[in-house]
């Protein structure tokens, strides 16, 4: 039997329509611009977030890299949220590639920063000694408050701040369309008031390979260059942007619509989990109550948690019983819903949980017998 994988979106497999596109597709060159498949994923990535022009990269990591790149010049600073993923979670590409340093402030439990902090975090340009801050970027949804999704409001409001100091703002979206479907707003309504927005194919829209970073023209032709300084210049990539434009179809014939799905299924999980004796909240931003996790916080794909014993004895039991989970920062557990993860998977999976729990209880009831026996040996 297959495990029940709830370790990240990105286990998903492509849809049978998907491997039909992908054998069927158009190829051609397309560092010569001649993949006509690559090119219609481009256009159609544009046009549904509203932009100029779209450009296909290997991964959300590369999007946000050829994004910070078409955007910065070496030496310039960052300013984004303290738990960003482009911040902590991508090798430190922003240094190591870009040259940039990041000036990272705090997010609040509902994904965002205060943007007063922002206003105040721009350096000051006619003092040598400071960077120059060139970009302000944000995560949409954003994975570390358990992916709670970034209003059309704030965004507007974060870029309104980051254009009066005269820089552009770049959305990390590697869930974007989990946002926009949570929130019931048009892409091009969430993605508009950003200069740039990267979004992932190989997530919650079930692809195999692959994200697109959206844009003005001008722009994307500096994201083009910076992806072939990457090595991120594909030949006949057709075959794998075939199924991101079978994703991105309208209605129940792509993957966006059923995204739904998956946050009810998220939903379904934690209301279960919230009853079985040994979870608790998360205890950071994605529930700041401590206590009873509260499936109130589930407003996408995400379920963030801590089991009060040992997690990676609670983590081994639950694989023994066929469910993948991931440990998280902060000593938290992560269980994320996608394409092929049913509600008889979210039953069997409380249900797993709750022996898992039983079993490391146990677990923890005997070693700490044989070590009270130990003491009082000596
Ligand atoms: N996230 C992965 C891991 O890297 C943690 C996951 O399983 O959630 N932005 C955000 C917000 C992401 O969560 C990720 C991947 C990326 C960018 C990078 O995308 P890839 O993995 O395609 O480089």
């Amino acid at each position: 039997m297959l495990p029940i994988d709830l370790r990240s979106d990105t286990v998903t497999k492509p849809s049978p329509e998907m491997r039909r596109a992908m054998a069927e597709a158009e190829v051609g060159d397309d560092v010569f611009g001649d993949d006509p498949t690559v090119n219609a994923l481009e256009e159609r990535a544009a046009e549904l977030l509203g932009k100029e022009a779209g450009l296909f990269v290997a991964s959300g990591t590369m999007g946000n890299l050829v994004s910070q790149m078409a955007h910065l010049a070496r030496g310039q600073e960052i300013i984004a949220g303290r738990q960003n993923h482009l911040v902590i979670d991508e090798a430190a590409g922003h240094a190591v590639v870009v040259g940039a340093s990041v000036r990272s402030l705090a997010e609040k439990p509902d994904g965002t920063v205060d943007l007063a902090e922002v206003a105040d975090a721009f350096r000051d340009p006619s003092d040598p000694h400071e960077p120059i801050t060139g970009l302000v970027a944000m995560e949409n949804t954003h994975a570390h408050s358990m992916g709670q999704p970034v209003s059309v409001e704030f965004t507007a409001r974060l870029a309104a701040v980051a254009h009066e100091h005269g820089v552009p703002l770049h959305v990390d979206g590697a869930r974007f369309f989990d946002a926009v479907v949570a929130l019931g707003v048009r892409p091009a309504a969430l993605a508009g008031p950003a200069d740039s927005v990267t979004f992932c194919l190989s997530k919650g829209l079930a692809c195999p390979v692959g994200s697109v970073v959206v844009g003005s023209r001008n722009f994307i032709w500096r994201a083009r260059r910076a992806r072939k300084l990457l090595g991120g210049g594909m030949r006949q990539v057709g075959v794998l942007a075939a199924a991101g434009l079978v994703a991105l179809r309208d209605g129940p014939a792509g993957m966006i619509e059923r995204l739904a799905e998956d946050h009810a299924n998220a939903r379904r999980l934690a209301e279960g989990l919230a009853d079985v004796a040994g979870i608790v909240s998360p205890g950071d931003i994605a529930q700041p109550t401590p206590g009873r996790l509260d499936p109130g916080r589930v407003r996408t794909n995400f379920v963030v948690f801590r089991v009060e014993r040992n997690r990676a004895a609670f983590l081994e039991a639950l694989a023994t019983r066929g469910v993948l989970m991931v440990a998280y920062p902060h000593g938290q557990v992560r269980a994320v819903t996608h394409y092929g993860i049913s509600p008889a998977d979210v039953d069997a999976t409380i249900a797993a949980t709750r022996e898992a729990l039983a079993e490391t209880a146990r677990l923890g009831t005997a070693a700490a017998t044989v070590g009270a026996a130990t003491v009082a040996a000596h």
